[in-house]
């Protein structure tokens, strides 16, 4: 109970520290975030980690099942950075109901949040499909959208699902370790110093935003299929526009923390308003 006191100090001043702080929303519970204290660490002082088998057996399979629903038909990038032998579905969140679980696992939800001060949002998801033969991906960091120079706090999250095992030599995405510190990054330097982010299938690597890092070269026969879900402070723009990649009729469906992870919630007391008010809101049913 805040006894007044929490619409007393956003009234007063919602811009202020102690409007901010009393606004802040947290999804993942204390458990969770023992429970990813591991990971948590390392993405902090490495700027990489991954959660060993988080989905297996038939939650697996259906997420496979669905990835290769959609991915059927599907042609392959048209540029040296999509890659001209990957083929990516984007909007997964709107095409599909298959991968809501994995956006909202909730060992992954803890880490980004630690990582971002419970100021997190769904900034993109895609299907990352590599096919034999791709040669590895140009290096880059994911905040690279964001015009900010270095070094700034961290703004995103990147979560990669592996769908096939990770191996080097399959394509097992490439990072560089501690280059989320660094202040110039010299990415031709960077090309030879990185190492393959090797897992399990079902597993999920998580990388912070400001790390340097690409997908690899595919030298064998087999597909290499990864579901990216990238997530970003509440108060940046998204990637994708997930206002607009979902019907409000659907995400009126969903729980609170759904929503508020889709974008539709204010951050803070005054961001993201809507009429002066929580966009919640709007997704009331009449
Ligand atoms: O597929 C991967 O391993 C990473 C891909 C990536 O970083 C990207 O497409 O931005």
């Amino acid at each position: 109970m805040d006894n007044g006191q929490r619409g007393d100090a956003i009234d007063r001043n919602p811009f202020s520290a102690e409007a901010m702080a009393m606004a802040a929303h947290r999804i993942s519970t204390d458990a969770n975030r023992a429970g990813a204290d591991a990971q948590i660490r390392e993405l902090a002082t490495l700027g990489f980690t991954h959660f060993p088998d988080r989905v297996g057996g038939a939650e697996l399979d259906e997420v496979r099942a669905e990835f290769d629903r959609l991915n059927t038909g599907v042609d392959t990038s048209r540029s040296t950075f999509g890659g001209y032998r990957t083929r990516r579905v984007f909007n997964l969140a709107g095409n599909s109901r298959a991968f809501d679980q994995l956006i909202t696992d909730p060992l992954v939800i803890a880490a980004v949040e630690a990582h971002l001060q419970d100021q997190i949002q769904l900034s993109e998801i895609s299907s990352i499909q590599i096919e034999p033969g791709e040669v590895a991906q140009a290096l880059h960091h994911d905040d690279g959208c964001y015009p900010l120079p270095r070094p700034h706090p961290p703004l995103m999250v990147s979560a990669i699902w592996a769908l096939d095992p990770f191996t080097e030599a399959n394509g097992a995405s490439r990072v560089l370790p501690g280059s989320h510190l660094e202040v110039s990054p010299d990415l031709d330097a960077a090309v030879g110093a990185t190492i393959p982010l090797e897992m399990g299938a079902g597993s999920v690597g998580l990388w912070d935003g400001r790390l340097i890092h690409g997908g690899g070269a595919n030298h064998t026969q087999r597909p290499r299929r990864a579901i990216a879900v990238l997530y970003a402070r509440a108060w940046l723009r998204q990637q994708e526009n997930q206002y607009l990649c979902i019907d409000r009729a659907t995400v009126a469906g969903f729980d609170r923390d759904y929503q508020r992870l889709l974008g539709w919630s204010r951050y803070g007391p005054h961001t993201g308003i809507v009429g002066g008010r929580d966009p919640g809101h709007l997704l009331r049913r009449p």
